[in-house]
């Protein structure tokens, strides 16, 4: 359909700056880096590049902690360097795409020094701050203004002995967070939103946007949470797709994207929105977003105790979860397509193999995922195929959300040293944020210098130097999976349908489009599957595979090796 975006077809590839390429030697990656490394996304084939933030932050929360909107942090570079790296990928065809991280700032912000200074100041209401708990002494514990727990572990409310009240932060107290109730609060963000897209960005990556409306009573009195895991009360339900986001969205859109929609890639960063939440985000015809990111999927092999409580995946769920999105917004509103990104385990290790058949099992998922409808997002050293940190001590890990997590566990007592670390091993977002293996050099061409997080001693064998000379690499099989969704309506467009719901090894699909259907059949396990589809490939033809020697089905009946994926036209 003519008046479908261009993002429709895209295929978006996240930087993490951080650990992406550092160009100065001081361990840590940065925005000249990226410049050296603008061709490996060029040869990739990607179509858009989605920063993390690169502003001034006192990096308490890697740069999603931020004290001033509207420049650069130095450890990245300057504002002089980030239009340089904009112009390298803008002339390589690579729009940018910058990450608003909007629902808080950091506390270095001037808005909230301001803010702080006193109980009347004019910025006071840009936060949320509140006494303490009726009859309790300030300060003392429990007498935060709620039970709420943060993301990151602890109270969500830290006590101001300047002004004897408490600042609300779902995150860290380093990221308190920004009062949108307020309307001189969403002017100053729209009024920075615009300064952004008129340096020539080309869209916004919205961390946690599902979060900036909160449920308040008739004085704005906030509830307690309802008590869930932990020592602290659970303020989701209290946080998350609160009564006035949508109204806050469509005055954003017309505030700031008014005339140039369309053409600008919004992408809303959801956790905990349902499938009737993505609707109304992502319908075009309600001026909000144009994707969002569930947590639907990410959430599958969690235990009770949530992402560092791993247990297996069941394939089935898997497979009822993607197709519940693929149909819930088939008609209006789009999916975005993820496995990665810099919070989430590294896929192969998760629901693959990343020992004997790490390249089979990486190339499988990356298949099943980019076949399907929506907008792929490849995460850096995720067309590699890069593994999990499997970090053997405490000392190696270096995210907050981690090692408050570990922190509180252990004054909690209820887990050993040894469950504790498999935790981490299993959901650190740190398994993310491992340098990216450029080479079999000393610290894998990311720096020559000491890197602030280890580089994975794998990447003497995974590594993109090694990949882009073996045709079979996991690297050039994402470049063949994006080449597909750039040469194939049916890829972009085709309606999704979903084969063999109730079988727990095999993930097959269709796509279809008029009379052109795609067949898509993946092996999930290290042991070889033979299963009957229903629907006769006689004929059919392999438009992909994962084996140098995968071969179209002759019948119904396929028979997949381990970690086997097909795309066959039938
Ligand atoms: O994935 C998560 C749920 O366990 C959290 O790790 C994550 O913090 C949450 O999804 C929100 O993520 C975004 O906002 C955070 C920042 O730490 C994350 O990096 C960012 O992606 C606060 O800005």
């Amino acid at each position: 359909p003519a008046t479908t975006p261009w993002w429709t077809g895209a295929v978006v590839y996240q930087i993490y700056p951080r650990s992406f390429q550092d160009s100065d030697g001081n361990g840590i990656g940065d925005l000249r880096g990226v410049l050296q490394r603008v061709d490996h996304l060029a040869e990739l084939g990607v179509d858009v590049v989605w920063f993390s933030p690169v502003y001034r932050s006192p990096q308490d929360d890697n740069g999603y902690d931020i004290s001033d909107y509207q420049d650069v942090d130095p450890l990245f570079g300057t504002l002089a360097d980030l239009d340089e790296v904009v112009q390298a990928l803008h002339e390589r065809g690579i729009k940018v795409v910058m990450d608003l991280v909007v629902n808080h700032t950091s506390d270095e912000h001037p808005w909230f020094v301001e803010s702080r200074s006193s109980a009347d100041n004019p910025k006071r209401d840009w936060y949320w701050w509140r006494p303490a708990r009726a009859g309790m002494q300030a300060g003392e514990p429990g007498a935060e203004p709620t039970n709420w727990g943060s993301f990151f572990s602890g109270p969500t409310w830290a006590f101001d002995e300047a002004t004897g009240e408490y600042y609300l932060h779902l995150f860290s107290r380093k990221q308190p967070d920004l009062n949108w109730e307020n309307p001189e609060v969403r002017k100053a963000v729209y009024d920075m939103m615009r300064w952004w897209l008129d340096r020539g960005i080309d869209g916004f990556r919205m961390d946690v946007i599902n979060l900036i409306s909160k449920r308040t009573g008739p004085d704005g009195e906030l509830a307690d949470g309802l008590v869930s895991v932990g020592p602290y009360g659970d303020a989701g339900p209290i946080t998350t797709n609160g009564p006035r986001l949508h109204e806050f969205l469509q005055e954003m859109h017309h505030a700031v994207f008014d005339g140039r929609d369309g053409e600008l890639l919004l992408v809303g960063e959801t956790p905990g929105a349902t499938i009737e939440e993505g609707k109304l985000l992502t319908d075009p015809a309600r001026d909000e977003l144009g994707m969002i990111f569930t947590f639907e999927h990410m959430g599958l092999d969690h235990g009770p105790a949530g992402r560092f409580d791993i247990k297996p995946l069941d394939l089935r769920e898997l497979k009822a979860t993607m197709s519940r999105w693929q149909a819930g917004l088939q008609d209006a509103g789009w999916n975005s397509l993820y496995w990665e990104n810099h919070d989430q385990p590294r896929i192969v290790s998760r629901f693959g193999d990343d020992g004997e058949f790490r390249r089979e099992s990486a190339t499988m998922l990356g298949t099943v995922l980019h076949l399907h409808r929506g907008t792929p997002y490849v995460y850096q050293g995720e067309e590699l195929g890069m593994t999990n940190a499997h970090f053997t001590s405490f000392e190696s890990y270096r995210d907050i959300e981690s090692l408050r997590y570990v922190a509180q566990a252990r004054t909690i007592g209820h887990l050993s040293d040894d469950q504790l670390l498999k935790g981490l091993q299993d959901g650190s977002r740190d398994n993310a944020r491992t340098p990216v293996q450029w080479d079999a050099s000393p610290q894998a061409g990311f720096t020559t210098g000491t890197p602030w997080i280890a580089v994975n001693p794998n990447h003497r064998s995974i590594n993109a130097e090694a990949q882009r000379a073996d045709p079979e690499s996991v690297f050039h099989h994402y470049r063949r999976l994006i080449a597909l969704r750039h040469d194939e309506a049916v890829v972009r467009f085709g309606d999704f349908t979903l084969l063999l719901p109730e079988d727990p090894d095999v993930y097959a699909f269709t796509r279809t489009l008029g009379d052109e259907r795609l067949v898509v059949a993946a092996n999930f396990r290290g042991e070889s599957r033979t299963v009957d589809l229903g629907i006769d490939l006689h004929g059919a033809e392999l438009v992909l595979g994962n084996y140098a020697d995968s071969a179209a089905p002759e019948s119904a009946i396929v028979t997949l090796r381990p970690w086997e994926a097909v795309v066959v036209r039938a």
